[in-house]
C-alpha cells in the first residue's frame, strides 16, 4: 500500500477534512454558534480516514457519539453535517438530531449514536442483512475503549462469529472513557485480545499511523467480503481533546499530552513527512490541499449560517415512525 500514490494522497486528504471540519466545529461552539454538544475527532482522524479507504458505497457504517470523522470519511456531505450541528432544517436530520444523530441511509451511514455500544447490535444487523441478501457488502462497527466493556460488544462479537457475518469491529482505543483511563475499568492492555474469547481474529495497530490502520481494515474487510466472518481491530491513539467540548481534561497528565501531539505521533503531521519522503507530494502541494479544504469547510459554515430554522409546526415529523 505504500507504493499506492492516489490512496495515501486519499487518506491524507481525508484526514485533513475530518480535522479542518471538527475545529472549525469547536470554535464555532466555543462563540456559542450553535447548541447541543460536541465530541471532537482531534487526533483520532487516521482510524475513519484508514478504515473508510477500504469501503465501498454499498458497504455499512455505524458510528458514536464522537462520530464526524466517521461520516466525513464515509462520503458524508459537509454542509448538510455542518447545518445539521447548527439546528437547521436543511441539515442532515433537518436539525432535530444534532451532532450525535446524523445518518445518511444512501451513503451506508446508519447513524452516529448518542449511546455508547449502540453502534454495535446494530452493524451486525446490517451484516446478517448483507448476509441473508447475498450481497457482498459489509459493515463497520466503531466504537469506543469504554464501549468494549459493554454487553452489547460481546453479544455482538459473539452472534457474528457464531453466523460467520461480514462486520469488521473497530475499537478507537483512545485511553479514556470520559475521565476513566482505561487501565482503570480494563484489566487487559490489548483490546483485541477479547477476540480470543469468540474464536475471531483480533489485531492491536498503532491508531495514528493510516497506513496500517488501512492494511489491517483492508484485511478484515477482505475476509468479511469472502464469507470468513468477523475481525475486531483494535487502534491505538488519543483524543486531543476533553471528553466534549467544555470538559478541561484536568485528568490527563500534560507529560501525556504534549508527546501524543507532537508531530512524531502526530497522524497528519507524520503522513506529510511520508507524503513529502516518498516525493509523492511536496509541502506547497500539501498545503494546497490544505487551503482547498479550509475554503470547502467555510461554504459549510455559511450553508448553515444562511440556512433556515425548522418551522416549530414541524417539531413531531420525522420522530416516530410507525
Ligand atoms: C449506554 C450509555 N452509558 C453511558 C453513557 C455516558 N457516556 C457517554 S460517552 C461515555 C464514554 C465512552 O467512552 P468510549 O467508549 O471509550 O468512547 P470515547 O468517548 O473515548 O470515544 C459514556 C460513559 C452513554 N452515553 N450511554
Amino acid at each position: 500500500m505504500a507504493e499506492n500514490k492516489e490512496k495515501l494522497l486519499e487518506m491524507y486528504t481525508t484526514m485533513v477534512r475530518i480535522r479542518t471540519f471538527e475545529q472549525k466545529a469547536i470554535d464555532l461552539f466555543a462563540a456559542g454558534k450553535f447548541p447541543g454538544f460536541v465530541h471532537s475527532y482531534l487526533g483520532e482522524e487516521a482510524i475513519a480516514a484508514g478504515v473508510c479507504s477500504n469501503l465501498r458505497k454499498d458497504d455499512y457504517i455505524c458510528s458514536t457519539h464522537r462520530g464526524h470523522g466517521h461520516l466525513i470519511a464515509k462520503g458524508g456531505n459537509l454542509q448538510l453535517m455542518m447545518a445539521e450541528l447548527f439546528g437547521k432544517a436543511t441539515g442532515y436530520c433537518k436539525g432535530k438530531g444534532g451532532s450525535m444523530h446524523i445518518a445518511d441511509v444512501d451513503l451506508g451511514i446508519l447513524g452516529a449514536n448518542g449511546i455508547v455500544g449502540a453502534g454495535m447490535p446494530i452493524a451486525t444487523g446490517a451484516a446478517f442483512a448483507c448476509k441473508y441478501r447475498k450481497s457482498d457488502s459489509v459493515a463497520i462497527a466503531f466504537f469506543g475503549d469504554g464501549a468494549s466493556d459493554r454487553a452489547t460488544f460481546h453479544e455482538s462479537l459473539n452472534l457474528a462469529s457464531i453466523w460467520k457475518l461480514p462486520v469488521v469491529f473497530i475499537c478507537e482505543n483512545n485511553g479514556w472513557a470520559i475521565s476513566n483511563a482505561q487501565t482503570s475499568h480494563q484489566n487487559i492492555t490489548d483490546i483485541s485480545d477479547r477476540a480470543t474469547a469468540y474464536g475471531i481474529p483480533g489485531v492491536s495497530v498503532d491508531g495514528n499511523d493510516v497506513v496500517a490502520i488501512a492494511e489491517a481494515a483492508d484485511a478484515a474487510i477482505e475476509r468479511a467480503r469472502k464469507g470468513d466472518g468477523p475481525t475486531l481491530v483494535e487502534c491505538k491513539t488519543w483524543r486531543h481533546r476533553g471528553h466534549f467540548e467544555g470538559d478541561p481534561a484536568i485528568y490527563k497528565d500534560p507529560k501525556d499530552q504534549e508527546e501524543w501531539l507532537a508531530d512524531n505521533k502526530d497522524a497528519i503531521a507524520r503522513m506529510e513527512k511520508k507524503l513529502v519522503g516518498l516525493k509523492y507530494a511536496g509541502q506547497d502541494y500539501l498545503d494546497k490541499i490544505k487551503a482547498e479544504v479550509r475554503e470547502e469547510v467555510e461554504a459549510a459554515v455559511q450553508f448553515a449560517e444562511q440556512s433556515p430554522d425548522p418551522e416549530p409546526a414541524e417539531v413531531l415529523t420525522d420522530v416516530y415512525t410507525a
